[in-house]
C-alpha cells in the first residue's frame, strides 16, 4: 500500500495501428503490418488491421473514455505511413492533422499526450528498400521523427521514439512472428543496431522541435530467473538475459553491446568474428544519447532451466501457475524486482512503465458487465508492486496501462483482449470492463492522497 505523488503519470496506452483502422484512408500509405496480414498463415485468426477499433473515426468517444478514467495522460502512436506515406519526402497533410486533432483533443480534456514515433508500422516503401536492415531507414526515421516533432512539439512534451525494439528485431527478423517476417538471427542484430542508432540521432532532433521535451525509448524487458542455482541453469540465465535485455539497456546505457553475447552470437554463428559489420562510427555514442526517462513495457519474467543439462539440480524457482490468457505467468513481484535491479545496475534517473497489463477474453454477462475478475487482480498486484518499488527508492514517475481499448493483438488477431475497455467489433460499442473503473478508483485515490491501490 503505496501513497503515489500527485505528479505520479497515471495513463493509459495504445498503438496506432492496433487500434486506427483506416489504412486507405485520407493519403495513408501502405504499411508492412498490411502486407503482413494479408500473407496467409501469419495472423491465427486470418484478421487484419484495416478496421480495427475504428479509433480514425472514433476518437472522440475514446478521448472521452480516456478522460471518464481520469487518467493523466495518455500513451499514442503515430503511424508513419500516415505522415509519409512512402516513408520519406512528401508529407501527408491530412495524416498530420489527424494528430494534430487527437493531440488538440486530449489538452482540451486535460489529459497529456504521450507519443510513440514508430511501434512497429513501418511504411512498405521503406520495407521494399530494405526495411530496418539498411541504413537509409534510419535517415528516413531521423526525418520523419522531425516532420512530426516540428507539428506537435509545440503541444506535446513527452515522446518516445521506439517501442521495443527487441520486438521489431527478434519478432520481426529472427523468428518472422510478426512483419516483415524474416528469420534470420544475424539479420535481427543488424535491424536492432538500426532502430538503436535511429532513436539516438532522433532525440536531439525532437528536442529542437519541441522546448522541454521529456524524450525515452521504451524497451520490453523480460527478467530470467534461473529455475535452480546449477552452473547450467546460471549460464542459460546469463544467455537469456543478454539476449533479451542487456543487448538493448548496455547499449543505450552508454556501455556498448554486452561482450559475452557478442561471443554468443559469434559462437553461434549469427555474428561473424571481429568488428560487428553494421557498427559504423559514432553510432555507440548516438545510441547512448542521454534521455529523459527509460519506458519499460512488464508483462511477466521467464524462468530459465536447462533441460538438456544431464543431472542438473531440481528447479527451486517454479512458476506461480497462474498466468493470462498469452500464457504470461503473472508475479507482480518479479516487476518489483525488476525495477530495483534496474535502479542498481543502470541509475536511469526516472522510469516509467510505459505498458502493463493481461490478456483475459472475459465478455459482457446477460446485464452487459464485464466483470474482469483476473485483470483486476493482474492490475491491483503489479500497481502495488510499482508502489513498493517506489518506497524503495526506484524513481518510477508513471505508470500506463495496457490497453485502452481491446485491439488487434498482431499475430493474434483479435483472439486476445488487453483492453480496460471492451470493444464490440461487430457495432465498434464500447463497454468499460470492471478493470477500468478500478483503474479509475485507483487513480482517483491517488491522485487524492490516498493510499493506493
Ligand atoms: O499489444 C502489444 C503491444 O503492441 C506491445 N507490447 C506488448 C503488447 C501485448 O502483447
Amino acid at each position: 500500500m503505496t501513497q503515489f505523488p500527485s505528479s505520479f503519470l497515471w495513463g493509459a496506452a495504445t498503438s496506432s495501428f492496433q487500434i486506427e483502422g483506416a489504412t486507405t484512408t485520407d493519403g495513408r500509405g501502405p504499411s508492412i503490418w498490411e502486407t503482413f496480414c494479408a500473407t496467409p498463415g501469419k495472423i491465427a485468426d486470418g484478421t487484419h488491421g484495416d478496421i480495427a477499433c475504428d479509433h480514425y473515426h472514433l476518437w472522440e468517444k475514446d478521448l472521452d473514455l480516456l478522460a471518464w478514467m481520469g487518467v493523466k495522460s495518455y500513451r499514442f502512436s503515430i503511424a508513419w505511413p500516415r505522415v509519409m506515406p512512402t516513408g520519406r519526402g512528401a508529407v501527408n497533410e491530412a495524416g498530420l492533422a489527424f494528430y494534430s486533432r487527437l493531440v488538440d483533443g486530449l489538452i482540451a480534456r486535460g489529459i497529456e499526450p504521450m507519443v510513440t514515433l514508430y511501434h512497429w508500422d513501418l511504411p512498405q516503401a521503406l520495407e521494399d528498400e530494405g526495411g530496418w536492415r539498411v541504413r537509409s531507414t534510419v535517415e528516413a526515421f531521423v526525418a520523419y521523427a522531425e516532420v512530426v516533432a516540428k507539428r506537435l512539439g509545440d503541444r506535446v512534451k513527452y515522446w518516445v521514439t521506439h517501442n521495443e525494439p527487441w520486438c521489431i528485431a527478434h519478432l520481426g527478423h529472427g523468428t518472422g512472428e510478426q512483419a516483415p517476417g524474416e528469420k534470420n538471427i544475424g539479420v535481427s542484430l543488424r535491424v536492432a543496431h538500426h532502430v538503436m542508432v535511429s532513436h539516438g540521432l532522433a532525440v536531439p532532433v525532437i528536442r529542437a522541435n519541441s522546448p522541454g521535451a521529456i524524450v525515452g525509448i521504451v524497451l520490453n524487458l523480460c527478467p530470467a530467473h534461473p529455475a535452480s542455482q546449477s552452473a547450467a541453469d546460471l549460464e542459460a540465465t546469463r544467455w537469456f538475459d543478454g539476449f533479451f535485455n542487456r543487448w538493448y539497456l548496455d547499449p543505450i546505457f552508454g556501455r556498448g553491446y554486452p561482450a559475452d553475447k557478442v561471443a554468443d552470437y559469434q559462437r553461434e554463428g549469427a555474428l561473424p568474428e571481429g568488428p560487428l559489420p553494421f557498427v559504423e562510427p559514432g553510432d555507440m555514442e548516438a545510441m547512448a544519447v542521454p534521455t529523459d526517462f527509460l519506458g519499460i513495457n512488464y508483462y511477466s519474467r521467464a524462468i530459465i532451466r536447462d533441460d538438456k543439462a544431464e543431472g542438473n539440480l531440481p528447479a527451486v524457482v517454479q512458476s506461480t501457475g497462474v498466468a493470462t490468457e498469452m500464457g504470461w505467468e503473472v508475479v507482480p513481484e518479479a516487476l518489483e524486482k525488476l525495477l530495483i535491479d534496474l535502479r542498481d545496475e543502470y541509475g536511469p534517473k526516472s522510469i516509467l512503465i510505459t505498458e502493463n497489463g493481461a490478456a483475459y477474453g472475459t465478455a459482457p454477462d446477460g446485464a452487459g458487465v464485464i466483470d474482469d475478475v483476473e485483470r483486476q487482480a493482474y492490475f491491483r498486484g503489479h500497481i502495488a508492486a510499482v508502489g513498493r518499488a517506489r518506497d524503495a527508492g526506484v524513481p518510477v514517475d508513471g505508470y500506463f496501462a495496457w490497453s485502452l481499448l481491446d485491439n488487434f493483438e498482431w499475430a493474434f488477431g483479435y483472439e486476445k483482449r488487453f483492453g480496460l475497455i471492451w470493444v464490440d467489433y461487430e457495432t465498434q460499442e464500447r463497454i468499460p470492463k470492471q478493470s477500468a473503473h478500478l483503474y479509475r478508483d485507483i487513480i482517483a485515490k491517488a491522485v487524492a492522497g490516498e493510499v493506493a491501490p
